[in-house]
């Protein structure tokens, strides 16, 4: 008997693998591109990295077990803010603390059984990648899809510095020095995502079709993108002297709510409210309230007595539409709330319902949003369709140039300038007489410059803006004195373009080759967290569609997609203890946990409450998966993250629970040994069996024939696991049920073992052994060696025999249960019933019918319930329900 040491498995095959990574897969193979989001160098792996990296290698694997062609790279999003923070904080260079983190976060992943190609391993923040983040970003200033415009940033006038978002609290303080921040118009780059805006959305139908992005996702990106579609409508303006508009003019998506509005709001940057508040003090008070950052819900409530009252209010923005909107308390959600909070005296005036009878009015505490039949308050409208008759007011308004139908969009450009070091630097001289002159592309990249003092001091504030030697440069055009760009780009510039230079990425010349580019993108399967459902997918699409149709890839066809399925997979939760007096969580050492079942709270012996929550430092729940695979194994510990839920709901970590699976793996390995001393047969064995012996069925005795049986029943088995796993893999959602798949079949082969043919046993093995190979590889590669000793030195991803077992169709018919139950009548009435075999396919009647009396006649029962009857005086004998009953007529 040998023992099962599972951790002791994975390192012994991960030196293997090493060596074995050059071979190459056969010629002509199906290219499978898999990827699952690079990570941010953080320092150290979390279990929700663990869990989208084993989805991705079981899947890879699985591919390769198919003899595809896989492609699956993993590199690093290294560029960002944590690491200047880091920088500033510890007062080292950010590509040290990058550098190191990534050294730890490699040993942690190559831990897990992964097959990453790292031949290709690339960082965002080496120059030899980031010289083509610039190349692209020239690529698009050259087709003036980079272009310069102001736009506003957060500054922080103590550590004299832009701020990004993140870095501002709730209060509108900076996170480090906790001064007030302010807002700065400065000149920022921008990329014209609004140029591709039509094909992003009209592409995201394509990637609806059979699932292959989640809906959530999608109509994420739709929202985003934020098409819609209305009209402008002017309102004219009375009685303020001191206004110099004629007119508020509003977009509207329903205009055929025109009749029920009650007021108009405006945005507080709105041109008119300035003009109001000259003359208008208590507005002005109203405004200084308004805090530079987010909107807080405070309104102005006072109207001025028009037609229509005029409101200044923060829900109406002030860069979207025309900065106006006509307030429709009845039919919309934002203005019926308004409305019922400052105005909840007076009446809500509905102006179209679902039915044209239905009274309306009575319902003012819920706005009717849908569109309907017109009513009443729609005056001549009334009983048009709402869609019809908004389109109709639209046209009238409009000849007497009051409307115009518009088209507007919610997604603006992309800006990705950001005042800090720590990016791709925008490869930009800027000329007081050329203006902004891209640097040539002979020097290439433009590198970071080494500011190690500035670290060592801890100071704050973008290092480039200060060092002249590196500022001041002279101008690719004139030769004249001129200045580089100090911004560097956002991090999303990086991570938009990274999966296409997986496929080339030591290519020196370009970004990567057209004819790579045509072989091997798109990205088949991408898999990732659902916090990228937005910008990250938004930006890599764009850049995309950008890049496929330039110069570097030239006129593509089909569907220009870089991704072409998403999986998004869920969280990982950690268990956490609270003491239920407190309400605290738990620190381990305040958990007793000597009876697992009931855990205690030590200071007090009550039981704690268990429950699962998001990881974090504060409620002591985090796991470190590489404690947990040095425990059990990568193997037990894949296997397990994949069996405790489907892959996109959120996973309760119970690191106790594997046990489960270590206790599985031990069974398979325990047969394994069994099975090894059979002799070797292939994949076709079992087939050959059941056909030969099929043609003796019938003078089989009773023992032969229970062999058969069994025999059948696990072949029949391995056949169903064969089909269901297989789809289970190609969904990949159903993850969880492979697993469990896997041990229902292990099940079924260890009952029956005894007296099952040896070629169905160790086929059954072998088909088990493989199907376990993408999720449990360093096990199955051992069960492979024991099955194969003659194949010692490969591997079973690399063996023609190794292949992923194919359902074999043609064994079906000879499975088939061979008895059925037969009920016996004489004269029509029921005498006993009794269980004969499966009437054989392809008899005639009369056969069929001899055959039926034939079996019956052959049972205990047949022989004893019948005596006294000469069934072979029936007059007529019927057989129906294929040999399920049968009547003797006498
Ligand atoms: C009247 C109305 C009645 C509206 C109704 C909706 C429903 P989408 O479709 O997302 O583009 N709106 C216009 N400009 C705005 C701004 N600057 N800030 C906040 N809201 C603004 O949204 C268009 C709708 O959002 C417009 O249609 C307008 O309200 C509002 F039953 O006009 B609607
Ligand atoms: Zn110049």
């Amino acid at each position: 008997d040998v023992k099962l040491d599972l951790p002791a498995l994975d390192q012994k095959w991960r030196q293997k693998w090493t060596a074995l990574q050059k071979t190459k897969s056969a010629d002509g193979a199906q290219k499978k591109y898999v990827l699952p989001m690079f990570p941010y160098p953080s320092g150290y792996l979390h279990l929700g990295h663990l869990r989208v990296y084993t989805i991705a290698d079981v899947v890879a694997r699985f591919h390769s077990l198919q003899g595809h062609d896989v492609l699956m790279p993993m590199g690093w999003d290294a560029f960002g803010l944590p690491a200047e923070n880091a920088a500033i904080e510890r007062g080292i260079n950010p590509a040290t603390w990058t550098k190191s983190n990534i050294a730890k976060m490699k040993e942690q992943l190559d831990i897990m059984n992964g097959s990453w190609d790292w031949s290709r391993e690339l960082a965002t923040c080496d120059p030899s990648f980031y010289k083509h983040t610039q190349k692209i970003f020239l690529l698009l200033h050259e087709q003036g899809l980079a272009y310069q415009d102001e736009a506003e940033v957060n500054y922080d006038p103590v550590d004299k510095t832009v701020l990004a978002n993140e870095q501002v609290d709730a209060n509108g303080c900076s996170w480090r020095s906790g001064a007030k921040v302010e807002k700065r118009k400065l000149k920022q780059w921008f990329l014209r995502i609004s140029e591709f805006r039509d094909s992003l959305l009209e592409d995201l139908e394509v990637l609806g079709k059979d699932g292959a992005w989640p809906e959530r996702v999608l109509a994420m990106q739709r929202n985003w993108l934020g098409k819609s579609t209305g009209a402008t409508i002017k309102f004219p303006l009375m009685a303020f002297e001191h206004v110099t508009h004629s007119a508020i003019e509003v977009f509207t998506s329903r205009p055929d709510t025109l009749f029920g509005v009650q007021y108009l709001a405006l945005a507080s940057t709105h041109p008119v409210v300035a003009q109001l508040a000259a003359k208008d003090p208590e507005l002005q008070a109203f405004l200084d309230t308004l805090p530079g950052l987010p909107p807080t819900p405070k309104s102005d409530t006072r109207s001025h007595q028009e037609v229509h009252p005029y409101l200044c209010s923060p829900y109406v923005l002030g860069d979207y539409g025309e900065g106006a909107v006509m307030g429709v308390p009845a039919h919309d959600v934002r203005d019926h709330s308004f409305w019922k909070t400052h105005h909840k005296d007076e009446p809500v005036r509905f102006v179209l319902a679902a039915s044209e009878d239905e009274s309306t009015t009575a319902l003012a505490n819920e706005p009717f949003i849908d569109y309907g039949v017109m009513t009443a308050h729609s005056g001549l409208f009334k009983g048009r369709s709402s869609k019809e008759a908004g389109e109709m007011l639209v046209k009238i308004l409009e000849e007497a140039d009051l409307a115009k139908p518009v088209e507007k969009w919610r997604l603006r450009d992309w800006l990705v300038s950001r005042q800090r070091y720590w990016g791709t630097p925008i490869p930009i001289i800027h000329c007081d007489s050329c203006g902004a002159v891209p640097v040539p592309d002979d020097q290439l990249p433009v590198e970071l410059p080494k500011v190690d003092e500035h670290w060592a001091g801890k100071k704050t504030g973008n290092p480039l803006e200060t060092l002249d030697d590196w500022v001041n440069t002279p101008c690719p055009t004139c030769h004249g004195p001129a200045k580089r760009d100090t911004d560097t780009m956002d991090t999303f510039v990086d991570s938009s373009w990274y999966f296409a230079r997986f496929i080339d990425p030591h290519n020196t010349e370009v970004p990567f080759s057209a004819e790579k580019a045509k072989n091997m993108l798109p990205v088949d399967l991408y898999i990732g967290g659902i916090e990228h459902a937005i910008l990250h997918l938004l930006y890599s699409r764009f850049i995309y569609k950008f890049l496929v149709s330039s110069s570097l890839v030239g006129e593509t066809e089909g569907v220009q997609e870089p991704f072409k399925r998403l999986i998004t997979q869920g969280m990982v939760h950690g268990k956490t203890y609270t003491d239920p007096a407190t309400g605290k969580f738990l620190k381990p050492d305040e958990v007793d946990l000597s009876d697992p079942t009931k855990p205690k709270v030590v200071r007090t012996g009550e039981v704690a409450i268990v429950s699962y929550e998001k990881m974090s430092k504060s409620k002591y729940n985090g796991v470190d998966p590489t404690d947990v695979i040095n425990l059990h194994g990568a193997d037990a510990t894949r296997a397990h993250m994949l069996f405790q839920a489907p892959v996109s709901e959120v996973l309760d970590w119970d690191g106790e629970k594997i046990v489960g699976v270590t206790r599985w793996l031990g069974r398979v390995w325990d047969l394994v040994q069994r099975v090894s001393s059979t002799p070797l047969a292939s994949q076709t064995a079992p087939r050959k069996y059941f056909e030969k012996e099929a043609e003796r069925l019938g003078e089989m005795t009773e023992d032969e024939l229970g062999q058969w049986d069994k025999a059948a029943r696990v072949w029949r088995e391995v056949q169903r696991t064969v089909g269901s796993v297989t789809g289970s893999y190609e969904k990949v959602y159903a993850l969880n049920t492979v697993v469990s798949d896997l041990m229902i079949l292990t099940n079924a082969i260890v009952e029956e073992e005894k007296g099952l043919p040896e070629e169905v046993r160790r086929e059954a093995v072998e088909a088990l052994v493989k199907m376990m190979a993408p999720i449990t590889p360093a096990f199955a590669e051992e069960c492979w060696a024991v099955l194969h000793p003659d194949e010692k030195e490969t591997s079973i991803f690399k063996s023609e025999k190794g292949r992923f077992p194919v359902v074999d169709g043609t064994v079906e018919s000879l499975l088939q249960p061979r008895k059925q139950t037969c009920a016996v009548q004489v004269n029509g009435r029921l005498k006993f019933a009794t269980e004969i075999a499966v009437v054989p396919e392809g008899l005639g009647e009369d056969e069929k019918r001899e055959w039926v009396v034939g079996q019956v006649m052959k049972t205990e029962e047949g022989r004893n319930k019948l005596k006294g009857v000469d069934v072979g005086k029936a007059k007529k004998v019927v057989v129906v329900k294929g040999g399920k009953l049968v009547n003797f007529v006498m």
